[in-house]
């Protein structure tokens, strides 16, 4: 899979792929083309015929529904939205120490990507299915076979437990009218690699819940069990560990927080003296009103410009945004930092340690960067 990936992609797991690109490259556009777009898998890619594919939609429905490809695309109406996805774990390798490395996927803040997403909407395919009035929260299940994750995860597991990812959003959510069932991906069929034939799509939330290669939807009265929802995505208070963990108390992740990550200049580069350009995105579960910009490691910032270089496409609340600003530096060591505000007010934690879990989730501190001017 990783020769569906651009030259410059960092690949941190090759089987099953786990990477994404180099920040530079993923400033340089704003919607992320399909081969530079991070891939984010617990398990190898199913392989699935999209002939014989059928997506079920079941549990508490007037009508359970069994649907094929074509029935999807002849009998609702077909969206695009652009929509950023963004891992959990995004910018994890910010707070491991040598001790941890090896456990999770170390990622930069390469887990992002922004694409051009096409599918139904999953309120035109309920509405057909019509939920019951105890219908509380959507679990969409994946085929694919996390068997071997599941029994090298530290979390107790139980025969019961589907092999397959999983997780679950509240109705509420799945009836908004941006959630998708996704089958095209910036202007071609959906790639198995991102999920096809076909994947959940969750603007505003964790990557997570975008659940891929879709094998059946339940509405039920409570979240889904699923081991990616009931005992993963969750973070935990920074006194909690492996050791004395208790899953089922930790707060479990959907809608995103606020987000902010230096692009340019790339990490380790030194700069000339003179202009220079910073640059980089931001995200959050509601669109970026606010970035900031400090070359004294916080003491005084600057706001940065929002750049509208959305490339023709019209401006999405569930996309990114670019920011950027021209510093003049003189010769000399620097500590770059960045933080943003969303349009409902969230900021971002000046420091690691009050965030900190030993998951590595939500890693979402003012970012710092050294910076040396010649
Ligand atoms: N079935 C299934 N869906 C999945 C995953 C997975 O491993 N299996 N990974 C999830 C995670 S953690 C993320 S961040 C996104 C990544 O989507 P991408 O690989 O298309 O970038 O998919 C989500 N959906
Ligand atoms: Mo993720």
């Amino acid at each position: 899979m990783t020769d569906k990936k651009d030259g410059r992609f960092i690949v941190h797991t090759a089987e099953p792929l786990n990477g994404g690109p180099p920040l530079d490259q993923l400033r340089a556009s704003f919607l992320t083309p399909t081969e530079r777009f991070f891939a984010r898998n617990h398990a190898p890619i199913p392989e699935i015929d999209p002939a014989t594919f059928r997506l079920a939609i079941d549990g508490a429905v007037k009508r359970p529904l069994l649907l094929s490809l074509a029935d999807l695309q002849r009998d609702f109406p077909s969206h695009e939205r652009v929509v950023t996805l963004q891992c959990a774990g995004n910018r994890r390798a910010e707070m491991l120490d040598e001790g941890q490395r090896g456990q999770s996927v170390p990622w930069g803040s390469e887990a992002i990507g922004n694409a051009r997403w096409q599918g139904a909407r999953l309120a035109d395919v309920l509405a057909a299915a019509g939920p019951l009035p105890e219908a509380a929260h959507l679990s969409a299940l994946g085929l694919d076979d996390c068997t071997a994750e599941l029994k090298t995860s530290s979390a107790e597991t139980d025969d019961e437990q589907e092999k397959g990812f999983g997780g679950s959003i509240p109705l509420a959510k799945a009836l908004a009218p941006e959630t998708l069932l996704a089958y095209g991906m910036n202007g071609a069929p959906l790639p198995a690699l991102h999920g096809g034939p076909l994947r959940l799509l969750v603007p505003g939330y964790i990557g997570a819940r975008s659940v891929k290669w879709l094998a059946r939807l339940t509405l039920a009265a409570t979240p889904s069990a699923n081991h990616y929802q009931a005992r993963s995505y969750r973070v935990f208070p920074p006194a909690v560990n492996a050791r004395n963990v208790v899953w089922e108390e930790g707060e479990s992740l959907g809608p995103l927080w606020v987000n902010s990550v230096i692009c340019l200049p790339a990490p380790g580069q030194t700069a000339p003296a003179g202009p220079l350009r910073i640059a980089g995105y931001a995200q959050s579960r509601a669109p970026i009103v606010t970035v900031e910009v400090s070359a004294d490691g916080g003491q005084s910032w600057r706001a940065a410009a929002l750049t509208e270089a959305t490339q023709g496409e019209p401006p999405s609340p569930w996309a990114w945004c670019f920011w950027e600003t021209t510093l003049h530096l003189p010769p000399g060591e620097h500590e770059l930092c960045v933080r943003a505000w969303d349009a409902e007010g969230n900021g971002q934690p000046a420091d690691l340690a009050p965030t900190w879990n030993f998951k590595g989730y939500r890693i979402h501190h003012w970012q710092r960067r050294r910076l040396i001017v010649e």
